[in-house]
């Protein structure tokens, strides 16, 4: 076979069904593939004229996967602010927000290394200005790109289904292997039900979708009984005379999103009945859970054991630095393991898939777990005890960064 190539370590974790774990492990690669994995010496056998490169006292990993980030928000440090609820965030980004966009570029290309450095392969991007798109689209990093639709008056729909279509148009320019186009309805109060409808009209039911949810107390008021916080907010900071109630409710909001792809993002306030009725409308339903910006925003954690009674897998992600102090996945995890409630074990296999396979899953790619036929995108971390999902994850965190990336089979670093 032509380009193989066998890359080896003293461990591989590979994050498949059966989730198996080899000494002296080994994944031969080609055209960007994986097209074996087994142990070393068996590999060498069968591939014997193969370039090899062997990490001695390493882990071969997936490449780890960032499903939800916002990378123009990346030179934000104190704008914003914490401690006052989500209710004091979200008026102190309204007013702020176009401040923290200065020297912008740099900060992006910062936030694009502290990926890379610590093993992320794939990143989830929500963008609500386009900002970052070129800078990504340059990047090593698989983009899952998705452009942020925004929208709560119905005097402004046209416009600003125009300022989406337009952004859209050109992210379409970039699409690959590496920028895959998708979108975002950034959340219930804030994208009217006929401007979502709109637009999700025109968009295939393959193309991920992304929705800020049930994030804070008031959102589930204002959804559930059109009262609360948010009343003042429409009246008071968006100007809006008569707020519209544009969903009846819960339900009616997550009705959007029939036979989709559908990536529910924070979830926390979310009860039993509104992750069924998530799992019965869409085709396939993710929750993504960002711990440290959910404690700093809304003080609470996510509740595992309903995703787990509901049977929906969840995904690991930062958030942007809008609402977390750095966007590095290794310290999330470590945060995540440490403080998340339950099994320590169970959470630690959960969250493991949770940062590869189910992350990879939630964007629609085809990485995030060794096996034949997945796209060849891989990390390795300096630690050899694998003996548990646990011990995987503490060699991770610990680490702080990964040894090596290869993504789509090309070396990173
Ligand atoms: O996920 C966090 C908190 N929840 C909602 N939005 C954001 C987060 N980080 C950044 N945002 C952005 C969002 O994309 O803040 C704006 C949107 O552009 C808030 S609504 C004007
Ligand atoms: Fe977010």
């Amino acid at each position: 076979m032509d380009n193989l190539k066998i890359i080896g370590a003293s461990a591989l974790v590979s994050c498949d069904n059966a989730f198996s774990v080899w000494e002296n492990g080994a994944v031969a690669l080609a055209s960007g593939h994986i097209v074996d994995i087994g142990k070393l010496e068996t590999l060498r056998r069968t591939y014997p004229n193969a370039p090899l490169k062997f990490y001695r006292h390493c882990a071969l990993l997936p490449a780890l996967v960032n499903p939800h980030i916002h990378f123009e928000f990346s030179g934000h440090k104190n704008t914003f602010k914490y401690g006052g609820g989500f209710e004091g965030w979200l008026t102190s980004v309204m007013r702020h927000r176009e401040s923290v966009f200065k020297g912008l570029d740099r900060h992006i290309q910062q936030a694009i290394r502290v990926q890379l450095r610590s093993g992320v392969g794939s990143v989830g991007a929500i963008s609500s200005h386009g900002l970052e798109r070129e800078t990504l689209a340059r990047t090593p990093l698989r983009v899952v790109f998705f452009d942020e639709l925004i929208g709560s008056t119905p005097h402004a729909l046209e416009q600003n289904l125009a300022d989406f279509e337009r952004r859209c148009a050109l992210s379409r320019q970039h699409a690959s292997a590496h920028f895959i186009p998708a979108i975002a309805i950034h959340a219930p109060y804030s994208v009217h039900k006929t401007l979502a409808q709109r637009v999700l009209d025109k968009i295939d039911l393959k193309t991920p979708i992304s929705a800020h949810f049930l994030e804070s107390k008031p959102e589930l008021e204002w959804l559930e009984s059109k009262q609360g916080w948010f009343g003042h907010f429409f009246s008071d900071i968006l100007r809006v005379q008569h707020p519209v109630y544009s969903y009846e409710n819960t339900q009616d909001f997550l009705d959007l999103f029939s036979k989709r792809h559908l990536l529910l993002v924070h979830a926390l306030f979310a009860r039993p009945e509104h992750f069924q009725h998530a799992k019965k409308i869409a085709a396939q339903v993710h929750v993504i859970t960002c711990p440290r910006s959910n404690r700093l925003l809304s003080g609470q954690l996510l509740d595992l054991t309903l995703l787990r009674a509901a049977q929906i897998p969840y995904a690991l992600a930062t958030d942007g630095k809008s609402s977390n102090m750095d966007i590095d996945l290794l310290e999330e995890l470590g945060y995540a393991l440490f403080t998340l409630p339950g099994n320590l074990e169970d959470n630690a296999l959960e969250l493991l898939l949770g940062c590869t396979r189910h992350a990879s899953q939630a964007l629609g790619l085809s990485n995030g777990s060794l096996e034949v036929g997945k796209v060849a995108d891989l990390s390795v971390f300096p630690f050899t005890k694998v003996n548990t999902p646990l011990e995987i994850v503490l060699g991770m965190v610990r680490a702080k960064k990964a040894r090596a990336l290869y993504i789509q089979g090309c070396q990173v670093f």
